[in-house]
């Protein structure tokens, strides 16, 4: 059995933050294909992941990742200097609070809805939501711009939270055309996305 079992739906973008930082530790993982709300998940709001790990079931990825970093990597996620940590907590925070709700109701959902499930595409959602997605793209790149923002040190808990929050935007054709505007956001995208812990839980619909 492996290490860490983690409950999900398989394209998700919160099942593949959990396995992109069992990568990085060097847990062996499995994933049990498990529908949020469905009866079987345990998460007592409907939510996936949920976690088995060293006889603990834990949810909530950000106490996921950080249980899997500090047990079983080192803390090398987590950037010691207090100041370096305040940063990448605080994109974690933006990845999870802001940028995933946007982008998952405003283009993420219509689109796998419309693509895998066969209904017809939100276009009055999806137009509605774009200025605030666009928005919310503005800033990201204009902090990367500024300072470097998230992408300044190490690779981080911050990359493992923003990569498929927004990788799973760009796999949206207005996502793309938005994530191609932004020249620096574009380029952490290239790089990250050759990392081998991305590159061994890329998304079966990537292409
Ligand atoms: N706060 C949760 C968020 C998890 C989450 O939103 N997961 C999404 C899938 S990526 C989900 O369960 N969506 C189904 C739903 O909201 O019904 C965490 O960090 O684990």
């Amino acid at each position: 059995m492996a290490e860490v079992r983690i409950f999900g739906t398989v394209i998700s973008t919160y099942t593949r933050i959990v396995q992109i930082a069992c990568e990085e530790a060097g847990l062996s993982h499995e994933t049990i294909a498990t529908a949020a709300q469905s009866p079987e998940n345990r998460h007592p709001f409907g939510k996936v992941p949920v976690v088995e790990v060293d006889g603990l079931e834990l949810i909530e990825s950000v106490a996921i990742a950080q249980y899997l970093d500090n047990a079983h990597n080192g803390s090398a996620l987590q950037p010691s200097a207090p100041a370096a940590r305040a940063i990448s907590d605080k994109w974690i925070a933006i990845a999870n609070n802001y940028l995933f709700p946007l982008f998952e109701h405003g283009l993420v959902m219509p689109w796998i809805m419309h693509r895998v499930a066969g209904f017809p595409l939100e276009r009055e959602k999806i137009e509605r939501a774009l200025p605030n997605i666009s928005r919310a793209l503005g800033f990201v790149e204009a902090e990367i711009q500024k300072d470097g923002g998230w992408t300044g040190g190490d690779f981080t808990l911050a990359d493992i939270f923003l990569y498929p929050v927004l990788r799973g935007l760009q796999l949206t054709p207005q996502g793309e055309v938005g994530i191609a505007q932004c020249d620096r956001l574009s380029a952490w995208l290239a790089v990250t996305e050759n990392r081998p812990s991305i590159v061994a839980t890329r998304w079966e619909s990537e292409p």
